[in-house]
């Protein structure tokens, strides 16, 4: 069954800044959430106001800019916050609570029927303030599954837009997320958030596992970061459903998205990861001989997508001892530059032998191949 919808909760500005090396400046929030409104999240998600005087100031001025995103805050059950949230002129409130017994016993200590209680509060404030409520069961996979149904369903009755299901601490299986998902959606008719950190290195795996059970809406961040390893990167969310399902991220900028990862990377100091789907630095980087031949043939030999479509190019390497012969061909007729098949062995021969003694640089390899067709 095709995934019907997808909407993107994009919490740089609130889980990102969770992340250990991310300590936004307001001016580099305002240009964070430019640029992900550029590219086409529906939902920015900040830091809560009550977090402190600058994260209340931040969240007034995001909330004010002109996006076509609505502005989410995070928010504790905890009817003070959320009249700050709502004064801040926010479009919507995430409210959560711990439900897990770890949470309940060291963390709040309340049961599920004060759980409701506290929730039913802030719930009724938000929707008489008009704009968006979603209520979210944090460590949702540790939770004993009837109190996770309990709570969805009585916040469902109490007209929540969304209930949301965190895996706070990437536990959670693609299949448990699958089963869960389900039993929440067969129990309340609103929408469904998740929200999958990535301690296991499950969190994109688990977010389409969410959509394919129901789930409408996911919680991204650009480069992933969040909370000690983070959560499901925006670019892997991409590349992830590039491949099931297109038509869920053709609305958005994907030509943006190497821009937006190398902004964020730059705003905390860190490089692109290389294991970044679609962004990292190699993504689209062919190498051995076995490979490129066929690359050159027909791309979608190995790749999973084309890089066009992200403003990437591809790239052949040639300057290694892995290299193979119609690799170099490419290279020389690019430098135009020809040669008959001998030469072309000769020449690679050449190559193969240098590379394996010392690392080698694409302009020497140019050079050997020059001064190969001149000779
Ligand atoms: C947090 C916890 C959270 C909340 C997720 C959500 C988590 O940092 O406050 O709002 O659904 O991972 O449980 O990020
Ligand atoms: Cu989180």
């Amino acid at each position: 069954m095709p995934i019907p919808r997808l909407a993107i909760i994009e919490s740089t500005l609130r889980e990102g800044e969770q992340f250990a090396a991310a300590n936004f400046t307001p001016d580099q929030r305002r240009q964070i959430a430019h640029a992900v409104d550029d590219f086409g999240v529906e939902y920015i998600e900040v830091t809560s106001p009550v977090a402190s005087p600058q994260a209340a100031q931040s969240c007034r001025e995001i909330a004010a800019l002109p996006l076509s995103a609505t502005v989410l805050t995070h928010t504790r059950c905890v009817p003070d916050d959320v009249r700050l949230a709502i004064d801040c002129g926010v479009g919507g409130v995430d409210l959560l609570f711990g439900t897990s017994s770890w949470l309940r016993t060291h963390s709040h200590g309340l049961s599920i029927d004060e759980i409701v209680e506290a929730a039913a509060l802030c719930i009724e404030l938000t929707r008489e303030a008009g704009v968006e409520v979603r209520f979210s069961c944090e460590d949702a996979f540790r939770t004993d599954p009837a109190d996770l149904l309990r709570i969805h369903r009585a916040v469902a009755a109490l007209g929540v837009d969304r209930v949301g299901l965190a895996d706070t601490v990437g536990v959670a299986t693609p299949s448990q997320v699958a089963a869960l998902v389900a039993e929440v959606r067969a129990a309340v008719d609103c929408d469904i958030e998740f929200h999958a950190h990535n301690d296991t290195g499950c969190a994109v795996a688990n977010a389409l596992a969410a959509l394919e059970a129901g789930a409408t809406h996911i919680d991204t961040t650009v480069l992933g970061i969040g909370e000690r390893n983070g959560i499901v990167s925006l670019s892997g969310l991409v590349a992830r459903l590039l491949t099931v399902q297109p038509g869920l991220v053709a609305g958005y900028r994907l030509d943006q998205l190497t821009a937006l990862d190398q902004m964020v990377a730059g705003i905390i100091g860190l490089e692109i990861p290389f294991t970044s789907p679609i962004t990292a630095p190699f993504a689209f980087h062919h190498k051995a001989g076995i490979h490129t031949n066929a690359v050159l043939r027909d791309p979608r030999t190995y790749e999973p997508f084309p890089p066009e479509q992200f403003g990437i190019e591809r790239r052949v390497l040639v300057a290694h001892q892995l290299v193979g012969r119609h690799a170099l061909r490419e290279r020389a007729t690019s430098l135009g530059i020809d040669g008959d098949e001998g030469w072309l062995l000769r020449v690679t021969a050449e190559v193969k032998r240098h590379a394996g003694e010392r690392l080698l640089y694409d302009d020497e390899v140019d050079e050997m191949l020059r001064a190969s067709a001149g000779a």
